[in-house]
């Protein structure tokens, strides 16, 4: 049996961004004009290409005054009596929704219902809880807030305890991963028949989220990988034309890396099932600013201390950031170009930037010129720390959560590798030292870096980063 649950209540309470939030999917239709649903639709939610559990949309009641009072005057048996009434009113224009809202409940689903927290009862929430009580259904009710106001939440608890098995606080806009199972938990207990089966489906839900993550640390490594791998080689065959190669040679390889930075995050997006819309990170954030951009490499990746801690960019560093092959003359690496690389010149001083550049020598008549693979070991932390932002960005967005214009101030502004304790700092420069260096050894270590990383995604998954610093534990500003 696959258990099903319809989601119900007032018109524009949230019921179509709850289930959107609950199963993960972007597809359901929501709108800030009441009425946006008018039949229900079922979304199923499968795993592994398995359905194990489907939630029901449906129209927000319409007329739930006249549908109490048209149920208690039905005499007839309780058991039947969403039946009744279903039969003799779908045709009532007045009575439409209502009606269509009855759909999953007579074939057995059980009942969500939503209601917008931070406003006063009225009469009609009052009718709508008693309609569903009538139902006999097991129910649940969630109080999902659209504002912060909490003087109300007192009054809908009482009347939630009158007329529902269970009843959550669960937001649309800001629910986590964790307070989602927490809310499949919880529908547990609402009936004892469904026990085992959503107790399946809570377990399943958590090896999912564990199999994600885990293939999320693989993405990361894909892409450390192939960042810190990358090289292209250009030539010419006159000397005067060899500052413009090189300078043409470095764009292609900062595009590049671009790209394959961006198409391993565009996988994170896909793997926790952002499909539809493309959420950016808030304007202001360090996200925005490029790759190789100053700002970048002075806000993210490691702080002299911890440089210092994992030996790697001392002199011997610096100094490989220009290496020029045996039999190369300086090719004023810093001096005679313009463009990208004069704009790595001026963080040359704080936090070195650039792609080893090499000139290989002369065959044929022509001058060879390598960009990468990249030697700096900050480049690494400064990647580690894009793709967490990135991370804790998709995780924490809802799928329910449709306004990404507002609400978005208080972004995370930091990296998170400087603020790694020194015993995992060790391991993840020691992985990306190998990466570097050596990737036999990079692999040997990989599973220690991805240890690592999934206890940061833990961390990063049980606290949204919308309201605060999830490593910091504090508004982060
Ligand atoms: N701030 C905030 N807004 C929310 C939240 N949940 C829903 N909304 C907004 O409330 C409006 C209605 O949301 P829907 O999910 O379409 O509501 P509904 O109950 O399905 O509405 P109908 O289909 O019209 O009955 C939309 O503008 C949502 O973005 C929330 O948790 N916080
Ligand atoms: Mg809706």
């Amino acid at each position: 049996m696959i258990p099903e649950f319809a989601i119900l209540g007032h018109p524009n309470e949230g019921k179509s961004s709850v289930l959107s939030t609950l199963a993960e999917d972007d597809t359901v239709q929501i709108s800030a004009t009441p009425g946006e649903t008018k039949e229900c639709r079922t979304f199923p939610v499968k795993i592994d290409g398995q359905e194990i559990i489907r939630f029901t949309d449906t129209p927000g009641f319409q007329n739930p005054g006249k549908m109490l009072y048209l149920l208690k005057e039905d005499d007839g048996s309780a058991d039947t009596l969403l039946e009744r009434f279903h039969e003799r009113h779908h045709n009532d224009p007045e009575m439409v929704h209502d009606c269509e809202l009855l759909m999953p409940l007579l074939r057995g689903a059980g009942i969500i219902y939503v209601a917008d927290g931070s406003r006063p009862l009225r009469n009609v929430d009052l009718a709508e809880m008693e309609i569903l009580r009538l139902s006999g259904k097991p129910r649940m009710a969630i109080l999902n807030c659209k504002e912060d106001d909490t003087s109300y939440l007192d009054q809908w608890k009482t009347e939630f305890r009158k007329h529902f098995n269970s009843s959550r606080m669960f937001n649309a806009h800001r629910a986590t991963y964790r307070e989602r199972i927490r809310l499949l938990e919880a529908l547990k207990s609402i009936e004892q028949d469904w026990h085992d089966t959503l107790d399946y489906v809570v377990k399943t839900f958590i090896n999912d989220w564990q199999a994600r993550n885990n293939r999320c640390a693989d993405i990361i490594c894909a892409m450390l990988r192939s960042c810190l791998r990358h090289s292209l080689t250009g030539s010419t065959d006159t000397q005067s034309a060899i500052a413009a190669e090189k300078e043409k040679l470095y764009g292609c390889y900062t595009a590049e890396i671009k790209k394959l930075e961006s198409s391993h995050h565009q996988q994170i997006r896909k793997l926790f099932k952002h499909n539809i819309f493309n959420y950016q990170l808030p304007s202001q954030s360090i996200y925005h600013q490029d790759l190789f951009s100053t700002e970048t490499w002075n806000v993210l990746g490691l702080r002299k201390t911890q440089l210092a801690v994992v030996g790697g960019v001392g002199g011997a560093a610096l100094a490989a950031t220009i290496d020029i092959a045996a039999g190369g003359a300086s090719l004023g690496l810093f001096t005679t170009m313009g463009g990208a690389l004069g704009a790595l010149g001026a963080v040359y001083g704080s936090k070195n930037i650039a792609s080893k550049i090499k000139f290989l020598g002369m065959s044929a008549g022509k001058y060879t010129i390598q960009v990468g693979p990249n030697a700096n070991s900050q480049f690494p932390f400064i990647l580690l720390d894009r793709v967490l932002i990135y991370y804790a960005h998709i995780i924490n967005w809802t799928h329910g959560r449709r306004d990404y214009h507002t609400l978005s101030e208080s972004e995370v502004q930091r990296g998170y590798s400087e603020r790694l304790p020194t015993s995992s700092l060790k391991k993840v420069a020691k992985y990306f030292h190998y990466l570097q260096k050596d990737l036999a050894k990079a692999e040997q270590h990989e599973y220690r870096f991805k240890e690592e990383l999934l206890s940061l995604f833990d961390t990063l998954s049980t606290t949204g980063n919308h309201e605060k610093d999830p490593l910091n534990g504090k508004n982060s500003g």
